[in-house]
């Protein structure tokens, strides 16, 4: 796919040892080939739907389009954690298919959430492309379409893991887990409603609440847990430290994707800033409120939420006035220690070399 070949030839392995370079771009590619392999399993007929010509090359161009073409990590992630669990020891080819397997299906609730997200955010660009609802002929049948890649998650968990001793977990881990993204995207949506600016709503508190569940659960405890279910691991005190130290290293994850929504570089992050025009309780404008003189304050309240560039510049000159990136280069330095002090106090070193991992994959992201 045409997506193989982009994310391939990106700029992922910047700064990656040669070595380490081949082993992470082999693991990529074999990731993309289940990919394609469960792609094919849901195109065609089953017990339940009999396709169309039209309908199966709208489902394989729908996912081609939403899937796959992202940075991967969190699909990724399944696999190396499981890794890193069973000590380096190298994986049977069916352990390896599974993990890969469930790897994506956290890429399709992934997809799923931003095709949605898209929508709701009035977003442009996603991945580098137009976002799916402003494909033409897609347009609302991108919410139908959101509806479809929810659905695949619970086919390809029925036909790889039905068997598995850890399905019934795995099934209520993925249904728990998108109950919480859920009521955390209701969060970001309601509490600043675009259209109306109460500086009162801007709290490090509702800010903390909204990007634990809308973003934390399933980008960074989903992965982990799904390793350790594969793993055997039934202890549930082993799920929950795991827990605590990933929505600490999801919050920050979302702090980095607030930040680049104004500072990053489009043709790097793949997407266009909206949080400004959308009113959104973005950890900027709350570290801006708690740093403005009465006068920035008033600028900011007449400027926040409005669509006008020359608005959009205003609040961004006051960050700037504000010094919030210094701001945020100290946040990130902070909870990057605080981040591997906890995790330097978990008991299994197994799963710290899984946390290091992790963290060591979006520490000083630019994308
Ligand atoms: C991301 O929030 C959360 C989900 C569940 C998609 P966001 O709108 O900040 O994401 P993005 O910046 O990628 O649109
Ligand atoms: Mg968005
Ligand atoms: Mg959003
Ligand atoms: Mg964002």
């Amino acid at each position: 796919v045409q997506h193989e070949i982009s994310a391939a030839s990106g700029g992922y392995l910047k700064g990656v040892p040669e070595i380490a370079r081949n082993k992470a771009a082999v693991d990529r590619e074999k990731f993309l080939r289940v990919y394609n392999r469960l792609k094919a399993e849901l195109i065609v007929d089953s017990e339940a739907f009999r396709y169309t010509d039209d309908s199966r090359a709208w489902v394989e161009k729908m996912l081609d389009y939403n899937v796959p073409g992202g940075k991967l990590n969190r699909g990724l992630s399944v696999i190396d954690s499981l890794r890193l669990l069973k000590a380096g020891a190298e994986l049977p080819d069916e352990e390896v298919f599974l993990g890969s397997a469930l790897g994506w299906c956290i890429e399709w609730l992934q997809a799923y959430f931003l095709v949605l997200d898209d929508i709701m955010d009035n977003s442009v660009t996603r991945r580098g492309q137009p976002c799916w609802f402003r494909v033409p002929k897609v347009g609302l049948i991108a919410v139908n379409d959101g509806i479809i890649l929810r659905t695949h998650i619970s086919r390809i968990l029925k036909s790889h893991f039905r068997k598995k001793p850890y399905y019934t977990d795995l099934v209520d881990l993925f249904n728990e887990v998108e109950y919480q993204t859920a009521s955390g995207q209701m969060l970001d949506l309601i509490t600043t409603p675009a259209g109306e600016v109460d500086l009162s709503k801007y709290t490090i508190e509702t800010y903390l609440r909204i990007v634990e569940f809308k973003t934390a659960y399933y980008s960074f405890y989903l992965p982990v847990a799904c390793a350790l279910l594969m793993a055997g691991e039934d202890d549930q005190k082993t799920f929950q430290s795991a827990k605590e130290i990933l929505v600490q290293m999801g919050t920050y994850f979302q702090v980095q994707d607030d930040f680049l929504d104004c500072y990053g570089d489009p043709e790097v992050i793949g997407k266009i800033g909206t949080d400004i025009e959308d009113t959104k309780c973005s950890w900027l404008i709350v570290q801006a409120l708690q740093r403005a003189n009465p006068e920035q304050r008033q600028h900011l309240k007449d400027n926040y939420g409005k669509a006008d560039r020359s608005s959009v510049l205003k609040v961004k000159k006051i960050y700037s006035e504000l010094d919030l990136q210094t701001t945020f280069l100290e946040f990130e330095q902070e909870s990057y220690s605080k981040l591997v002090s906890i995790i330097e106090k978990q008991e299994s070193e197994a799963l710290q070399a899984v946390l290091k991992s992790f963290l060591a994959k979006i520490y000083k992201r630019h994308k």
